[in-house]
């Protein structure tokens, strides 16, 4: 005992070893110089215990997750929204209450209510307070970027992290202005946030967007690791050591809080299931999902153990600095809101990290139904254009699958500009990432992802024979699978394809050609449903009566050739089977 040695007192994690003492060398130094509570610190007389190798990795300089937290006993136990409960909104103020939604597009007039500093349920799994961190912590930068971000949530946030992170690993706060229009948002919170030091507000002149907000913010962090929050959050107690800790063990690791959900309604403060991971659906769609219930008993997980995400959320994580910046940070290419969660997890896990939710710590998150903010230009085709310089540049053969699923309109070139993609590629390149067939196989088994919609032999039903490609022109022949030359891929840019050609239509009434295939050029596309193939440019021609007339993909009941002609729903000539069909 004395000089260097640590003691924990009712320490389950260490009683369930024999071994039951830990010497530690270095007693807190860090914390104690920094004025932090010190976690190990315990009342004199108390026995000395030694924790078991298998515990500890290194011998020294461990303790428990601190579980500072100012708030704990609020000055306020009546306010509103205390503790987090739900807040009610008064009969006469109802009125005012929906009125300013829009605001923020959550209930403004309650969030004003609440003390800034509120005290929230500790929603972690029970283990985690019991978890033991290292002593010497990487420190971490903390950055919000906003815009025309609600006072009362952008307070609270930057409340929350002053109140319950240890001091010693919060380098600074740092406030990304992404040039917002309130005026609020100017002097106001310059005078607020000087009362503290570890507060620097950083003012673009511009409208960035929130992915080149975070990049800015990132150039000016002195901590370690950067840390990335949204502007209406709470961190909870013992939040920020879990993180870190995951970073220390592994710096390749980028790690993410549970989002609790603050209710955009009430403000309350809920916790989320345990095992939800974040995943995406097509095309490129974020989503949570619940870890299969076999998958957790096969790992025999408990609820405090870290859960590998095939993608993240987005707006809350810690990355060890030099780390992001080796992945090439974020693409700056990336517009104002929306796929740039999805360019960091591809980016991750193809090049050699991974992505994790680390259950022992804890964030609550305003999920609001609509952006409280404008978007310089359309919505939509923001978001669209960003995910296209994703599916791009990481999703190989697999952006067909992405476009296939909602998103053709995006390949005819005139539609959208995805920009200069070279910088992206050459650092693909580069980092010599792996292919996004690994990551599927990989990182994500579970998501479907059949490279094709249909394949194999295109039987016509009239004929009962096949479509073959010989010497660059189409014929029918008896059908034989071992032949090459009848083997077709119906693609999910809706091409009929075989090799590097696809099948286009010379004109209505006339045959068919063989093109060198281009999924920007939609008179390639083919719209096979129902048994039918359709040319899609040719869908809505009108005929020279102005009636509405389709065309169809026809075969030649004598002469062996392929046509289009008139549809019709009784005709066996034009309807087509592929041998297999992996969607629809
Ligand atoms: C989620 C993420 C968000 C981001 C987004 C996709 C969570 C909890 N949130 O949407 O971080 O990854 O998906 O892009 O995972 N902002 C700016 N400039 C802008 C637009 C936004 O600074 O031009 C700020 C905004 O004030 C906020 C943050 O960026 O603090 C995220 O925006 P959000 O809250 O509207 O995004 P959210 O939560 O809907
Ligand atoms: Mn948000």
């Amino acid at each position: 005992e004395g000089k260097g040695v640590i003691v924990f007192k009712n320490d389950k994690h260490i009683k369930k070893n024999d071994l039951a003492q830990v010497l530690l060398e270095d007693k807190h130094k860090s914390s104690q110089q920094d004025g932090a509570l010190n976690p190990g610190k315990l009342p004199a007389g108390e026995p000395v215990k030694l924790l078991n190798a298998s515990v500890v990795r290194r011998s020294a300089g461990l303790h428990k997750v601190m579980a500072l937290d100012v708030t704990v006993r609020p000055r306020d136990v009546r306010a509103i929204g205390q503790f987090g409960h739900a807040a009610v909104v008064p009969l006469d103020r109802q009125e005012e209450s929906r009125r300013r939604w829009s605001e923020g597009y959550f209930n403004v007039f309650l969030s004003e209510q609440i003390p800034v500093d509120r005290a929230i349920p500790d929603t972690r799994p029970p283990a985690c307070s019991e978890n033991l961190v290292h002593d010497h912590l990487p420190t971490t930068s903390v950055i919000f970027c906003f815009v025309d971000e609600v006072w009362s949530t952008l307070l609270r946030s930057v409340h929350s992290v002053l109140n319950r992170s240890p001091p010693h690993l919060l380098k600074e706060v740092l406030l990304v202005d992404d040039s917002s229009t309130k005026d609020y948002l100017k002097e106001k919170l310059d005078v607020y946030m000087s009362q503290f030091p570890k507060v620097r507000i950083i003012r673009l002149k511009e409208r960035q967007g929130l992915i080149r907000a975070r990049l800015a913010g990132a150039a000016e962090a002195k901590g370690d690791v950067l840390t990335f929050l949204d502007s209406h959050v709470e961190c909870n107690v013992g939040w920020l050591e879990p993180l870190l800790e995951r970073l220390y063990n592994d710096r390749r690791k980028v790690v993410c809080p549970v989002i609790d959900v603050i209710s955009d309604k009430d403000m309350s403060y809920v916790l989320v299931d345990s095992f939800q991971r974040g995943i995406f659906k097509w095309p490129l769609v974020f989503g949570w999902s619940t870890l299969p219930e076999d998958y957790v008993k096969k790992k025999h997980m408990k609820d405090s153990d870290p859960i590998r995400c095939p993608v993240m959320a987005g707006g809350l994580f810690s990355i060890d600095k030099k780390y992001f910046y080796e992945l090439g940070a974020y693409d700056p290419g990336l517009d104002v809101w929306g796929g740039e969660n999805m360019e960091i997890s591809f980016k991750i896990w193809m090049c050699g990290g991974e992505i994790e939710i680390i259950p022992c710590s804890r964030v609550g998150h305003i999920f609001r139904g609509e952006n409280p903010y404008q978007f310089p230009k359309d919505r939509q085709k923001t978001v669209e254009r960003n995910l296209a310089r994703v599916a791009e540049v990481w999703l190989d053969e697999y952006k067909e699958v992405f476009y296939g699923y909602g998103y053709l309109h995006l390949l005819d070139k005139n539609v959208i500009d995805v920009g200069n993609l070279t910088a992206q590629i050459q650092l693909r390149e580069k980092l010599k990432c792996k292919s996004f067939k690994w990551y599927l196989d990989n990182v994500y088994p579970e998501l479907e992802a059949p490279e094709v919609k249909a394949e194999g032999l295109v039987f016509n039903v009239g004929t009962r024979k096949c479509l073959a490609l010989n010497n660059g022109s189409l014929s029918f022949e008896i059908c034989d699978l071992s032949k090459q030359s009848q083997h077709f891929n119906y693609s999910w840019v809706r091409t009929v394809r075989q090799n590097a050609f696809c099948v286009a239509p010379l004109g209505t009434g006339t045959g068919m050609t063989m093109e060198q295939c281009d999924n920007t050029k939609p008179h390639l596309r083919w719209l096979h449903k129902a048994n039918k193939v359709l040319p899609e440019h040719l869908i809505a021609e009108v005929s020279p009566r102005g009636m509405f007339q389709r065309v169809c993909l026809e075969g030649g009941p004598k002469a062996d050739s392929v046509y289009l002609k008139a549809c019709d729903t009784s005709s066996p000539f034009q309807k087509w089977q592929f041998t297999h069909y992996y969607a629809q």
